[in-house]
């Protein structure tokens, strides 16, 4: 028992489950080292939240971030692209591929909207909020708002991509926002995770542990 005072949902807290899909967890095309462990921790803190959104990473066939669709490129080498610098990730999250399914023992009915991102063949989408250009809206915002949510907690993978930019782009737009530390699971190119922590605390997102929620 942690002495510590515990965190209560509410009927304005959101809980974002980020990208739990096949193509993210081991036997995937983007596999995060051991994303498929936090899938009973995810389905348990989704339990203690009213209010449930999925993300989903929705690419079409030759995607900008594919390092596939460059010819001189590698996977997880960089390249400049219209809106910045853009990491080149293996062909993944194919839209209408099993690969780009959500995890089959990912287990919460009671989640209230799916959103899908990265469907714009030029455009990234890592965060649920804002594109790559860090202007096209995925319209999450003013759904959230329009429901009265003030407070975001993020779970789910990439802590340091879509995790990462998800916070972020939450604290821009005023939410309270918390990431669930042990209820997600990194990729961590160099350096990328402890960086993302330091620009997360810097934004003012709360790091927390599961069992600091009740
Ligand atoms: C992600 C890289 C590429 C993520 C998605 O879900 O963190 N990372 N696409
Ligand atoms: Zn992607």
């Amino acid at each position: 028992m942690s002495s510590r005072v515990k965190i209560r949902p509410t009927g304005t807290s959101v809980l974002i489950v980020t990208d739990m899909q096949n193509c993210f967890v081991p036997g995937g095309t983007l596999p995060v080292a051991q994303g498929d462990e936090i899938v009973p921790l995810v389905n348990d803190v989704a339990r203690r939240f009213e209010n449930v959104i999925l993300t989903q990473d929705w690419h079409p066939p030759g995607h900008a971030s594919f390092a596939s669709s460059h010819a001189e490129k590698r996977p997880f080498e960089t390249k400049q692209l219209a809106y910045g610098e853009q990491v080149l990730w293996p062909d993944h999250a194919i839209q209408g591929t099993r690969d780009a399914e959500l995890h089959p023992d990912l287990d919460v009915p009671h989640a209230q909207l799916v959103i899908r991102k990265g469907y714009h063949q030029g455009i990234d989408s890592y965060s649920v909020f804002y594109e790559a250009d860090r202007k096209t809206s995925t319209g999450l915002s003013g759904y959230l708002k329009h429901r009265g949510i003030d407070k975001v907690f993020l779970c789910g993978l990439a802590t340091d991509y879509c995790v990462f930019w998800s916070a972020v782009d939450a604290r821009r737009e005023g939410f309270e926002t918390h990431v669930i530390e042990d209820a997600c699971r990194a990729i961590d190119l160099q350096g990328s995770l402890a960086k993302a922590w330091d620009d997360m605390t810097k934004a003012g997102v709360k790091r927390i542990r599961s069992n600091d929620i009740e």
